[in-house]
């Protein structure tokens, strides 16, 4: 019932419900209205409530505010400004004209909602209203494109390091970087580049979690997962932003001061389908063949049935 009624005000954009419709709604007394109401403010929803106007939700604990994430930072760079909209088209797209603007190394930009999340090669992000973590960093990298690729494995360890770390999650990593849990997709990485031949201007890496639950479209439906169907109560995003972002400096600097090799074995390890079948499609050629694991480079290794082992530089991995 509680979960009834927190749903409600959620979606109720701060509007005052009265008690009559609640219980008209839900089918329960008042004073059991009440009752939930005293709950929620327990669990720290502040709620106003005047005489024939019913009960509004003032706040609400999941709130993703810059304010909010800030108060748990302990970066140096990444972070120091984040843009928030309620609603964004994508992050990705307002993260690249923020970075055309010439925003600084480590801005972020995270929305509540987007109206057309992307994922890559022209794919969606379904990405519902206070339902997911929608954020993307703008980077200005001091490398070369080689290693741009491999940033986007390491932001997957990131993602792994920091379910653990606050939900005690075991996530696998669907290469090159898709966050799986039991065969499921929880998150994913978009990792976009502006920059001419030898110089990169700035590196966009997005990232879309799943964290509460929600009816997805029907092509999705089997396939996805959140971290609310993984724990006891609800997901606060607030503490799962500030772990990543604090997580994702300090592995960035490590990265930049060790490369990839200070990575590789942890990111085999969480490797998702090892030794599985799979076909990877790359510009419509396809290997089919068992998984090995990635080597230096983060490319993925493909043994064939005949034996003979292909490195896969980039594609997509169906099982
Ligand atoms: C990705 O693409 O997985 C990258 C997703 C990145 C999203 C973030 S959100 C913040 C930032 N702003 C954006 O606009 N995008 C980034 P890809 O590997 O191409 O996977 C896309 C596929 O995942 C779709 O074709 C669906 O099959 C599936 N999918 C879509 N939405 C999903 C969801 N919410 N949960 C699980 N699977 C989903």
């Amino acid at each position: 019932m509680k979960e009834k009624i927190k749903e409600i005000f959620l979606n109720s954009d701060h509007r005052f419900i009265s008690g009559e419709e609640l219980s008209k709604r839900l089918q329960i007394s008042r004073t059991a209205i009440w009752k939930q109401i005293e709950g929620l403010r327990k669990e720290g929803y502040k709620f106003e409530a005047v005489r024939k106007k019913g009960y509004r939700l003032i706040n609400n604990p999941d709130d993703i505010y810059p304010e909010r994430i800030k108060q748990g930072l302990s970066t140096k760079w990444l972070g120091k400004d984040i843009v928030y909209r309620h609603v964004s088209e994508s992050t990705q797209l307002e993260a690249h004209n923020l970075a055309r603007q010439g925003v600084e190394h480590g801005t972020i930009i995270i929305a509540n909602e987007q109206t057309n999340g992307r994922g890559r090669l022209g794919r969606k992000w379904y990405s519902e209203k206070g339902k997911g973590i929608f954020m993307s960093m703008i980077l200005r990298p001091n490398f070369d494109y080689e290693q741009i690729s491999l940033i986007t494995l390491l932001t997957s360890i990131i993602i792994f390091d920091s379910l653990k770390n606050v939900y005690g999650i075991t996530s696998k990593i669907k290469w090159p970087n898709d966050i799986y849990i039991d065969d499921r997709k929880c998150a994913g990485i978009l990792s976009e580049i502006h920059g001419e031949q030898d110089q990169i201007h700035y590196l966009i890496i997005g990232i879309g979690i799943n964290t509460h639950k929600t009816e997805y479209p029907v092509e999705i439906e089997s396939k996805a997962i959140s971290i609310e169907e993984k724990i006891d109560g609800s997901p606060n995003r607030v503490e799962l932003i500030t772990e990543i972002l604090n997580n994702f400096e300090l592995g960035y600097e490590r990265f930049i001061e060790l490369g990839f090799t200070a990575y590789f074995d942890q990111y085999n390890n969480l490797l998702y389908g090892k030794e599985k079948k799979v076909i990877v499609t790359n510009f419509n050629r396809k290997v089919i063949g068992l998984i090995e694991g990635v080597n230096q480079n983060g490319h993925l290794l493909i043994k064939k049935e005949d034996g003979s082992v292909k490195e896969v530089v980039s594609g997509v991995v169906e099982f």
